[in-house]
């Protein structure tokens, strides 16, 4: 999978890029994650990418040639699906993240300043996302959500524990609470069950402790995801303690 990361701001996505899992990931050849740095299309002695909007008011809208010639620029033409980071987009999800990583390339586009030059958007951009209803200052963190939650679904990046985790959201649930050692901590208790080496009492209990989750915290995902009978009858457990004031 290759990412190009537009942005004015390159040393900032490669830091992460290189990183941990990521970083692993590029060493090994899975992923290539390249930044272009918008001002070196600038075309003027003080490298300008930004001027005032049309029509008046604050702030300050990044201009269409320096942009343009960028995208023009990235390599094989045409890039196969471009994405610009705008707070206009809708917010990206998981079920965006596995029709992303389906894409052999990804250009992110990161705006600066109020927005990008409509023009841009309207020649070059395929869609637009966004990491939900917050001011960020710009598109870089965006990027990065984007070229870490894709990379993870590209085979090999995951291995052992990490890619059951990468699984744990496909089923539309909140993980269960997780518990390492010491048993006891400032008084606190690891719960038994996890401790009795009995693998089917803790596959149920923590199955009931994601529905509970779910149930108390996201009952938006609870309502979506796709439940088995067994799944139901703990889930009844869950309302009736719930409701009678047991647990946590
Ligand atoms: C005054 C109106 N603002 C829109 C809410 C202007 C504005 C603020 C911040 C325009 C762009 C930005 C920079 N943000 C992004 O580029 C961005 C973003 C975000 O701010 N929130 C959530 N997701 C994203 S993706 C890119």
């Amino acid at each position: 999978m290759i990412f190009d990361i537009l942005t004015l701001f390159p040393e900032v996505c490669e830091a992460y890029c290189q990183a941990s899992i990521l970083g692993r990931a590029a060493k090994a050849g899975l992923i290539n994650v390249r930044t272009v740095n918008i001002r070196d299309y600038a075309q003027d002695r003080h490298r300008t990418v930004d001027d005032v909007p049309y029509g008046g008011g604050d702030g300050m809208v990044m201009m269409a040639p320096p942009l343009a010639r960028a995208i023009e620029d990235l390599q094989p033409q045409p890039p196969a699906r471009v994405i610009l980071m705008s707070p206009q987009g809708p917010p990206l999800d998981q079920d965006k993240v596995r029709e992303l990583a389906r894409w052999p390339r990804l250009a992110l586009v990161c705006g600066r300043y109020e927005g990008v030059d409509e023009r841009v958007r309207e020649r070059y951009v395929h869609e637009e996302l966004s990491l939900g209803d917050f001011v960020l200052s710009g598109g870089e963190l965006a990027a990065l959500c984007v070229v870490d939650a894709v990379s993870r679904l590209v085979p090999g990046v995951l291995h052992g524990a990490d890619s059951a985790e990468a699984d744990s959201f496909m089923d539309g649930l909140l993980e269960h609470p997780h518990y390492t050692r010491p048993p006891l901590f400032e008084g606190v208790a690891v719960p038994e069950v996890l401790l009795s080496g009995n693998h089917a009492a803790i596959a149920r209990w923590r199955r009931k402790e994601s529905l509970r989750r779910t149930f108390l915290r996201r009952p938006d995902l609870l309502a979506r995801a796709s439940l088995s009978r067994e799944d139901l009858l703990l889930l009844e457990e869950v309302r009736g303690e719930e409701a009678s004031g047991e647990g946590a």
